[in-house]
């Protein structure tokens, strides 16, 4: 066998062709025939010097690290093992491609009948993905159901696998189209096809589940940090279309003493669905609008579609005309139809482009007042049929076609606002219903176009925890469901289910009954304020879990698996969720049940409304009737909390509350001004609270964030105790 051994790689040559393992770090190897450019994403691969031995034993060659090992055989491929468990083995199937005449590879992946294919982003379908076809090409389909739609908005080309009791994940960089055919056709090959280039791949290893979705995040970018008042609960429809409509909707609210914390505009704010204006008709002051609710502390979202309506007047449109800065097929500015009617799609790909919106955008804000910005239609959508594979996005020096440039296309797209904010010194509120594997460092997402049905409830858990586990650790759905009608029981349903999900928003779509918490009846507002008001209550918790996911890339949300994987039973859990490591939520969803099993894995857990403790490692039968949802903390446990509030001003949040779960626990608080990036300069505190029986400590580790916090308010056995705020506290309580 031919091979050659270069600093941290390896190159097998068989067949005029070599096969390279580059032995990136201590969890990262990277594997391929031919080297993808990876120019229009940015990953962060962190090399690091590896002591590896190779040696050929008959008619196979081994690569023996000190984490893992691979075993090259020229019929069988390549199989994977780390610290000495077998994994799996990838075989290169050479195939040819009757349309275009040449030769490409296809990649399998030996799976066994109790390994399990998780990851693939946002798709309609359960955690575990074994059965079915999928396809990472980012589409638009309204009207897409369940598992028999390969492919939804984003493309997220990352497999975590579960194999011999281990996790490990493949990342493939390409963004062209790929088709995974998930032991469909082979009950034992998991088969990824991509018929543009040959396979590039990142493998991901670790110790545990944990270890190896750090290895992950950090690979593809962790998520960026949001503004804490993006984990308040936010109001939208398709749409709020002027602005008496907004107003009610804000005196609704404050009548009914509901928390708020963005009102989200849909594309009739725009003079005839151009980006970046507003219809004067509709909102004839719009600034003074968004100032007023920023007294009530509500602030504005806009949605922005992404391509432009070809129109001669319109400034957006000519300076990228003039500019051309547009898509183009043969030579001339590409036309497609979306909301404005003909319109053009914006090469975002190109610097010139990025900077023009990052401006034009900026001033859109500053003029009127909005505070976020909604990416929508990025797939990019069209109505006259899909975009050409030919359309061109010229990239520096070099073509980029629309089958190259469609998967990747909304990533440039949000890319262009992330310093629209930044330039502001503050977070942003950037989020997108489409993306690419490496997208959650400059957007966070929603799941698109659900329906207003029970099994999409029933889906949103396992869409949002997959979401989560494939890098996007910051998403949500629409909550009551966009497209159709809700009804009472099924949103309260929903509220209960999407609880402590990251982005909590109710939005559905034109013509549908209202949505809003007191749309139904005093009971439907009433539970409503109930749950808010513990979503408000566990802020700081979500707000910790946030920072972890920023700076370490831990998920907010994740499957039972990802906190018990020793655990099998954890494995078939599709309908519970944990937050963090210390809530575990089991929610009621199917209609008119009142009654479910839920899993607890081992330890003891208390429900959150009755104090009631549980042995977990069982299953139990739970009842929730319409006002009460299984949520359940693990024994031992501190809980950071707020009260009273109803909406998310950091600044004058004056008690930090402590409530604990037993009577024992530690934890670590993080805490700034939540919103600006002061915080990469290192201006943050972070605390630690501990009770021991007795005995309450709390005490600033680290940090410089001068605190607003005046008082703590400790809560043990049904008891409170206030204590004036100080940065290093003894008590026995
Ligand atoms: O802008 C209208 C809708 C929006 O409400 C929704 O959230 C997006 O997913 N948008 C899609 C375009 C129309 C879809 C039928």
């Amino acid at each position: 066998m031919e091979y050659k051994v270069e600093k941290n790689k390896v190159e097998i040559l068989i067949n005029n062709k070599s096969l390279n393992i580059e032995l990136l770090n201590k969890n990262i190897i990277r594997l391929y025939v031919k080297k993808n450019k990876c120019d229009l994403i940015d990953l962060n691969v962190k090399k690091a010097r590896r002591n590896f031995e190779v040696k050929q034993e008959d008619n196979s060659l081994i690569i023996i690290d000190r984490n893992y090992k691979l075993l090259f055989k020229e019929d069988e491929g390549v199989s994977l093992y780390f610290k000495d468990s077998y994994l799996t083995s990838i075989s290169f199937n050479k195939l040819f491609d009757e349309v275009e005449k040449r030769e490409y590879f296809n990649t399998s992946f030996k799976i066994n009948d109790n390994d399990n294919i998780f990851g693939l982003g946002d798709k309609m379908a359960y955690l575990d993905k074994k059965g079915y076809f999928w396809a990472s090409w980012a589409t638009d389909d309204s009207n897409h159901q369940d598992e028999l739609f390969p492919s939804l908005y984003k493309s997220i080309n990352y497999l975590l696998l579960r194999s011999n009791k281990k996790f490990f994940g493949v990342f493939f960089p390409s963004t062209f189209r790929l088709t995974f055919d998930a032991c469909k056709t082979d009950l034992h090959k998991l088969t990824v096809n991509n018929f543009e280039e040959e396979q590039d791949m990142f493998l991901v290893l670790g110790d545990d589940i944990k270890e190896v979705t750090r290895s992950y995040s950090e690979l593809v970018g962790h998520p960026y940090f949001i503004r804490m008042k993006m984990l308040g609960y936010q109001q939208s429809r398709w749409s709020y279309e002027n602005e008496e409509m907004v107003k009610t909707l804000r005196d609704n609210f404050i009548k009914h003493e509901i928390p708020l914390d963005y009102i989200h505009l849909d594309i009739h704010y725009m003079d005839g669905y151009r980006d970046f204006t507003i219809d004067k008709t509709r909102f004839p002051d719009i600034k003074t609008l968004s100032e007023k609710l920023k007294k009530d502390e509500i602030e504005l979202v806009g949605i922005n579609d992404a391509a432009i309506k070809e129109d001669p007047e319109f400034d957006l449109y000519k300076y990228l005309e003039d500019n051309h800065l547009f898509g183009t097929l043969d030579g001339k500015t590409y036309i497609n139809a979306v909301w404005p009617g003909d319109s053009g799609f914006p090469n975002y790909f190109d610097d010139k482009c990025k900077k023009y919106f990052e401006s034009y955008a900026s001033k859109f804000l500053d003029d009127t007042g909005i505070s976020g910005i909604w990416c929508d239609m990025n797939e990019p959508a069209s109505f006259n049929g899909p975009l050409p594979d030919e359309v061109d996005f010229t990239f520096g020096k070099r073509k980029l076609l629309h089958k190259e440039a469609h998967n990747v296309y909304a990533e440039h797209m949000v890319k262009s606002f992330v310093n629209t904010f930044k330039k502001k010194n503050i977070r942003p509120y950037l989020f997108s219903r489409a993306a690419f594997a490496t997208t959650a460092k400059y957007a966070f997402v929603w799941n698109g176009d659900n329906f207003s049905l029970w099994h999409h409830l029933r889906y949103s858990i396992p869409q949002i925890l997959s979401l989560s586990m494939s890098g996007f650790m910051f998403n949500g759905v629409d909550i009551g469901g966009f497209g159709g009608d809700s009804n009472k029981e099924l949103l309260i349903r929903w509220l209960e289910a999407n609880l402590f999900i990251p982005f909590l928003r109710n939005h559905s779509t034109l013509h549908t009954k209202a949505q809003e918490p007191y749309a139904y009846d005093e009971e439907t507002l009433n539970i409503f304020k109930k749950y808010l008001k513990i979503r408000y209550e566990f802020i700081p918790y979500l707000y910790n879990l946030a920072q972890e996911m920023s700076f370490k890339g831990e998920p907010i949300v994740s499957p039972l698996f990802y906190h018990f994987e020793d655990d099998e039973n954890t494995l078939e859990i599709n309908d519970e969720y944990m937050v963090g490591d210390s809530l575990l939520v089991a929610p009621i969803l199917d209609k008119d049940a009142r009654r479910r099993m839920i899993y607890l894995p081992k330890g003891t857990w208390i429900d959150l409304f009755t104090g009631k403790k549980y042995i977990g490692g069982k299953y139990i039968i739970f009842a929730e009737n319409l006002a009460e949802s299984g949520y359940f903390i693990k024994n031992n446990t501190l809980i950071p909390m707020f009260e009273n509030l109803k909406h998310i001003k950091k600044s004058e949040i004056d008690t930090l509350v402590i409530k604990v779960f037993g009577n024992s626990g530690k934890v670590k608080i993080y805490e700034d001004d939540g919103e600006t990036l002061d915080y990469e300069k290192g201006i943050y505190n972070i605390y630690e609270a501990r009770v021991n029986k007795d005995k309450f400590t709390f005490k600033k580790v680290k940090g410089s964030y001068d605190s607003p916090f005046k008082k703590i308010k400790l809560i043990k056995d049904g008891e409170t105790k206030i204590f004036d705020f100080k940065d290093d506290l003894s008590e026995i309580i």
